[in-house]
């Protein structure tokens, strides 16, 4: 089952239960105030499928806006948790290139901050450059969704928008290269009800567009992730409480060759085959 924020016509912000790929199920007209009092609901799945059952509002994707699906949530992410990942930040980073190596092999992963939930991108909206940066790319990642009681309740699609350039001059950038504006975009869908094991057989794919023709492809499996979800939420959950959940993309494991950048106007669409197509043209901040 999918989950999804979206603007009805008179501006309201709705909840959503996709019934198929072009029709949801209003669940605000049930009293369902938000999607994160729904995440918290011990008993998520009987709700939804009782909700599913409703005489509730359908609605057409085409006359709604799709919003991120993160409410409350702080964002936050994993690295190198590829080893297509750990290789690329080895070769861009001169200076840190043990760190790196290190970190892959390490029992504690990298976990760092990503957004606060006001500044998420939704689909179909810009995603940013920085004006400072020479190279910037994006990162498809699997995104888990978790409760206040840091359970993972649902996958969601997330682009962790980087400059490489930053980062690869000295890991102590890292922050600058990973946070700015319109930096990170999530959604549209959350997948609720599916397993690890399950989440682990999707495909990843990335896809950038330049004056409507195709300049980047690649494709990963989320099966190549080296650590367990519950190992990295376990992390994240350390000494660290999250009253309204959190989010946590899960890194990128599919890289673009050196030589490529990201351009105004360019298109990035993210698919994961569990969940569905996160797109956003990209601007420079
Ligand atoms: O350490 C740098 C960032 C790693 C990252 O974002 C990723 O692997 O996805
Ligand atoms: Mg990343």
């Amino acid at each position: 089952m999918k989950l999804c924020r979206f603007e009805n016509s008179q501006k309201r912000v709705c909840v959503g239960l996709a019934l198929d790929d072009q029709t949801i199920l209003d669940l605000t007209a049930a009293g369902v105030e938000g999607i994160n009092s729904l995440l918290e609901d011990g008993d998520l799945m009987p709700r939804l499928t009782d909700l599913a059952q409703q005489n509730l509002p359908r609605l057409s994707l085409s006359e709604v806006t799709l919003l991120t699906p993160v409410e409350k949530q702080e964002v936050w992410a994993a690295g190198v948790t590829y080893l297509r990942s750990k290789k690329a930040r080895m070769e861009e980073s001169v200076s840190s290139a043990s760190a790196y190596d290190r970190v892959y092999e390490a029992e504690r992963p990298e976990i760092f901050f990503k957004s606060l939930p006001e500044k998420v991108v939704s689909p179909g909206q810009p995603v940013g450059i920085r004006r400072d940066a020479r190279w910037n790319v994006p990162e498809p990642e699997l995104a888990l969704v978790i409760n206040s009681h840091g359970q993972i309740v649902g996958y969601t699609i997330a682009n962790d928008m980087s400059s490489r350039d930053i980062e690869g001059e000295n890991v102590l950038y890292l922050p600058q290269a990973k946070i700015y504006d319109r930096s990170c975009a999530v959604g549209p869908f959350i997948t609720v009800g599916a397993s690890e094991q399950e989440a682990r057989s999707w495909t990843i794919t990335l896809q950038i567009q330049r004056n409507g023709e195709s300049v980047f492809q690649g494709e990963t499996s989320v099966g190549q992730i080296k650590r367990s979800f519950q190992e990295l939420v376990g992390f994240l959950f350390r000494s660290q409480t999250f009253p309204n959940g959190a989010v946590l993309l899960t890194g990128t494991g599919i890289v673009p060759p050196d030589t490529f950048t990201l351009q105004e106007q360019d298109l990035v669409e993210i698919g994961i085959s569990g969940i569905g197509t996160l797109a956003c043209p990209v601007i420079s901040v």
